[in-house]
């Protein structure tokens, strides 16, 4: 064959080749828009979840306590809704509901004369319980796990849970909307019973209306417990679990809903070992709309902590991230408190509760140190799905600063020397009375050979930071330019672990060592406090150019976030050349930086400095 005529062939070859995988592409592309198309009707037009609670029948096993249990082997609503015995006050209540109001998760939308008188109820209930009573008992929610999620197996033979609930005047469509999503999202062989604790409401919708809807409504695996007076959330929920009688506890807050496969990735993991606390992920429920929102892939938060008690949300650090499978549980330093499950038997080995906290917080930390340090573990599992109406604000009574008082207990126990961070920030709490006797809790610490709390922060929560072991120099950061004399301050500014930027500022020193003046130079290189380090901005403060440090989320990678501290004390920033500089010295005034000279407000000296470093020390006049 000539050749031209073989190029030709060949480029015609080419050509078809060409088009032929064109038309393949098209073809994947639809069949793959068809199997997403399917998929997703599918999902979302699956019909009312399987009612499991009317084919229990007979009495299950349960604990002491009760004083009323669910009265309906038969789901009343298989049969229509007719029934005639129930009483008017429970239709009443159930007329409420406006068929199909936020079906599927979506919002609810309220009539001009009620929006009116919105801000009227939301100021007793901390959320729109005008729109909750709309809302069906028994509402659909899509399926948002992850496709991967919806693949996880389990076994057949998974341990067994009783859903301890506990509430003070909660409204009664959230708390039932909680008992029915786990009732009807929980295979029955899986639910050994659900118990509610009412910690002495005197809402007769608690009080009366409650017990005649469990009598009249509910299976004989509800049961409700009462306590004496209002004993708060810890105390509550100890009633709760001494009722309880299945293989593991879950603890949910009164105001959720629990969605589709919500607890046997959970169970799975604490049938492989009871010892790890399983946390399911908390969707967000408006607490306007009573909108569902959630999502079931990307990235996994975990907790964390500040040094004055409170939990944190978190990103799992990177290198956990990058080893993990969409549907690794992720394991957690701290957990937020409202919804977890434990193994019954490991939850009292391990401790309970602290009999000696009273009303709210606290506890969750407490938890979490005690657990991680006595031999167990705690992981967030991302197939777990659980919604929350996240409130305004606590709707009951709290004993005063029982958070504060709880924190001081927990420090004394599961912190060890660590606790002097926690004590910063409470210095009223020193040897507080208020803290009450601990000889029992710290008895645990020996008799279940916990680990130090050092050990907890080495291996459980190694990027926690801590002040004196990894700085430079640390503690009140005070200068002289001969006129005045200050010390750097956050100023009240400082929001803590919402990591808020603000500017830095300078205050008269106070007498002693406390949080909104703690600051360090740290041993990479950074001028930080627990969780904020200082950068340089360059900004204008009436027209005129201004330098000030600005405090934001400590990043290593980021070059603005470098200093040093001289053997001279100045405070160097690297980038910029210049160095921290006191300027006039007004109380409240924003520090500023300079050019490094020799000026005396450039001229800083800490409380502390480490090892070897103590002729660092600038003797101020
Ligand atoms: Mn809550």
């Amino acid at each position: 064959m000539a050749p031209p005529l073989r190029l030709s062939l060949l480029q015609l070859r080419q050509k078809i080749n060409f088009r032929l995988m064109r038309m393949v592409v098209v073809v994947l592309y639809m069949a793959v828009t068809a199997t997403v198309l399917l998929y997703h009707f599918h999902s979302s037009g699956l019909p009312l979840e399987e009612l499991v609670v009317g084919e229990e029948g007979a009495e299950v096993p349960r604990g002491e306590g009760f004083v009323v249990v669910g009265g309906q082997p038969e789901d009343f609503r298989r049969n229509g809704f007719q029934d005639p015995g129930v009483p008017e006050t429970v239709r009443q209540f159930e007329a409420l509901v406006v068929d199909g109001a936020g079906e599927g998760g979506g919002a609810v939308h309220l009539s001009p004369e009620e929006q009116a008188g919105l801000p009227a109820i939301e100021k007793v209930w901390a959320f729109n319980k005008i729109a909750g009573d709309k809302v069906s008992l028994w509402r659909k929610l899509n399926d948002i796990r992850s496709s991967q999620c919806k693949g996880l197996q389990q076994d057949s033979d998974l341990p067994k849970a009783s859903v301890v609930i506990i509430f003070n005047n909660e409204c009664l469509s959230s708390l039932l909307r909680t008992v029915w999503s786990v009732l009807d999202r929980t295979p029955k062989q899986l639910l050994h019973e659900v118990v509610l604790v009412d910690d002495a409401s005197n809402n007769t919708d608690i009080t009366t209306l409650l017990p005649l809807y469990i009598q009249t409504r509910l299976p004989p695996k509800v049961g409700l417990v009462r306590t004496p007076s209002q004993l708060g959330l810890i105390q509550a929920r100890l009633a709760g679990a001494r009722a309880a009688t299945g293989d593991f506890i879950v603890f949910l807050d009164s105001h959720c809903e629990a969605t589709k496969g919500w607890l046997e990735p959970m169970a799975q993991r604490m049938k492989e070992d009871p010892t790890v606390v399983q946390i399911p992920r908390i969707d967000m429920i408006d607490s306007s709309s009573l909108s569902y929102y959630g999502s079931g892939g990307g990235s996994v938060s975990v907790g964390g902590f500040t040094w004055s008690g409170h939990f944190t949300w978190e990103s799992l650090p990177a290198a956990a991230a990058a080893s993990r499978r969409p549907t690794d549980p992720a394991k957690t330093a701290t957990m937020a408190g409202g919804l977890f499950a434990i193994d019954r038997q490991f939850f009292w080995k391990v401790g309970g509760y602290d009999e000696g906290m009273t009303g709210w917080g606290g506890e969750n930390l407490e938890l979490s140190f005690r657990v991680w340090r006595c031999g167990g573990s705690m992981e967030i599992h991302p197939c777990s799905h659980v919604g929350h109406i996240f409130r305004s604000f606590h709707p009951y009574f709290i004993p005063h600063d029982s958070h504060g008082i709880n924190t001081a207990r927990m420090a004394e126990v599961w912190m060890d020397d660590y606790k002097r961070f926690f004590y910063m920030h409470r210095q009223d709490l020193v040897g507080s009375k208020d803290i009450g006797d601990l000889t029992e809790r710290r008895a645990l610490v020996d008799r279940l050979q916990c680990k130090s709390f050092k050990w907890f922060l080495d291996t459980v929560y190694p990027h926690k930071f801590i002040m004196d072991e990894q700085s430079v120099a640390w503690g009140r950061l005070r200068a002289n330019n001969g006129a005045k004399k200050v010390c750097i301050d956050h100023l009240q500014r400082d929001m803590a672990h919402k990591l808020t930027g603000y500017d830095l500022g300078e205050y008269p020193c106070h007498p002693f060592l406390g949080s909104s003046q703690y600051f360090v130079v740290s041993k990479v290189g950074e001028l930080r406090n627990e969780y904020m380090c200082g950068e340089v901005s360059n900004t204008r403060d009436n027209n005129k150019p201004k330098t000030k440090v600005r405090m934001a989320a400590c990043n290593q990678k980021n070059q603005n976030q470098r200093w040093e501290l001289t053997p001279l004390g100045r405070i160097r920033h690297l980038a910029s050349d210049t160095c921290l500089d006191m300027g006039e010295g007004e109380a409240g005034q924003e520090v500023t930086l300079a050019p490094c000279g020799e000026a005396r407000g450039q001229v800083w000296t800490f409380d502390f400095y480490e090892e070897g470093k103590d002729h660092w020390r600038p003797q101020l006049p």
